[in-house]
């Protein structure tokens, strides 16, 4: 796209990126970079009490999002606040349980579709909004004048799982099931979702977002026949709307778990890069992936928990492989919470020293 070719022009080295640009040493920041594994977050966390005590208070969120910018420099910072905020806003029960993780009042028929409004949609993604726009006055105040925002959200397909399973899953019974039964009357939440995320997202980008991160953490889950006509027309929808207002904004899909789907999936939904997940062969995304889209991964988050020779070994790969082209080094999902600082430590000097 040309409108992205000019971030080249910019001093973000991860806007450079995405604009197409080749740098010699490749920008990295972490998936879930702010979080449990940071005994600075703890201590916040511990203080706030809920989880949505520290994404919905603006002071609290904008201290998490730079907490990892300010120990180990990322070149992105991401707003802290998660893929379930969407549903809350719609009107969805929303609660986070110590050692659960996410609870809601499962949505599992037309009517309780229809209930989902935006009625209260302001109101509730208000602190939001307030923080991206912190955060980008914040960065600047501390001297990270050359770090990216990114702001997100959940695909809809994965936004869907968790409304109707009514939290985490592991078989997808009832999110799958309904597709499969009705895929009429399931679209009605996918496009209910997808238009809520266009707007969520387009706020995000007029308080200063300047890249989304699509998360479809369950893209992998579904058979070829839904994931074309779930996953990749409710993408396509989001990008090309935010592309029609906000051209120059460049936008990642993160679909996990799809293999060599990737090729078509940024085929299809029009994404300006493609974060590819562990289990996708470096080599294969430098050669099938990277001629038309900027990559970013791919480092098992398993592997930062181990340290040491092995995550040298597994860095020394995924670089070797990506860095001939746009690249931007991060994890293959989100950094695990039980992973040593110092071998978060060990990745960036490596990282710095390497190139
Ligand atoms: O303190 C805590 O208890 C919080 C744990 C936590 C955190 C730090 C949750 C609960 N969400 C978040 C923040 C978050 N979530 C961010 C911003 C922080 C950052 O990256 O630095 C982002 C981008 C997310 C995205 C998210 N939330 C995804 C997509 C990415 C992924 O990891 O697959 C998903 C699936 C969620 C749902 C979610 N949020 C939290 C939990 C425990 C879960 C369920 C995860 C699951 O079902 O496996």
């Amino acid at each position: 796209m040309q409108a992205l070719a000019a971030l080249q022009q910019t001093d973000k080295p991860i806007l450079q990126t995405l604009g197409g640009k080749t740098l010699t040493k490749p920008p990295f920041w972490m998936m879930r970079q702010a979080g449990r594994y940071l005994p600075e977050y703890r201590e916040i966390r511990q203080k706030a009490g809920s989880f949505l005590d520290v994404a919905y208070n603006p002071d609290l969120a904008t201290e998490v999002t730079m907490q990892p910018i300010r120990r180990f420099g990322m070149d992105a910072a991401i707003l802290f606040s998660d893929i379930l905020v969407v549903p809350h806003a719609l009107g969805q029960s929303l609660e986070f349980v110590e050692g659960e993780g996410p609870k809601l009042d499962p949505v599992r028929s037309v009517e309780a579709i229809k209930k989902l409004n935006m009625d209260k949609f302001d109101e509730i993604t208000a602190p939001v909004y307030e923080t991206v726009s912190r955060v980008r006055a914040q960065l600047d105040a501390e001297g990270f004048a050359s770090t990216t925002l990114i702001g997100f959200a959940g695909a809809p397909w994965t936004v869907a799982t968790y409304m109707i399973e009514g939290g985490s899953s592991r078989d997808f019974i009832y999110s799958k099931g309904w597709a499969y039964k009705n895929i009429q009357d399931f679209m009605l939440l996918i496009d209910k979702i997808t238009e809520a995320t266009i707007y969520y997202l387009s706020k995000q980008i007029e308080a200063g977002a300047e890249v989304i991160q699509i998360f479809d953490s369950w893209a992998g889950v579904l058979d070829e026949h839904l994931f074309r006509r779930i996953v990749l027309p409710s993408t396509k929808k989001i990008v090309d709307e935010l592309h029609m207002s906000y051209p120059h904004v460049p936008i990642i899909g993160f679909p996990k778990g799809i293999g060599r789907a990737c090729q078509e999936y940024i085929r299809d939904t029009g994404v300006n890069a493609l974060s590819i997940d562990s289990q996708v062969s470096p080599r294969w995304a430098a050669s099938a992936i990277q001629p038309s889209v900027p990559v970013q991964g791919n480092l098992d988050p398993v592997c930062l928990m181990v340290g040491g020779d092995a995550l040298i070994l597994e860095i020394e790969n995924i670089v070797a492989n990506l860095s001939l082209g746009p690249f931007i080094f991060n994890l293959g999902h989100g950094i695990h919470k039980d992973t040593p600082v110092e071998n978060v430590e060990q990745m960036v000097r490596f990282l710095q020293d390497y190139f």
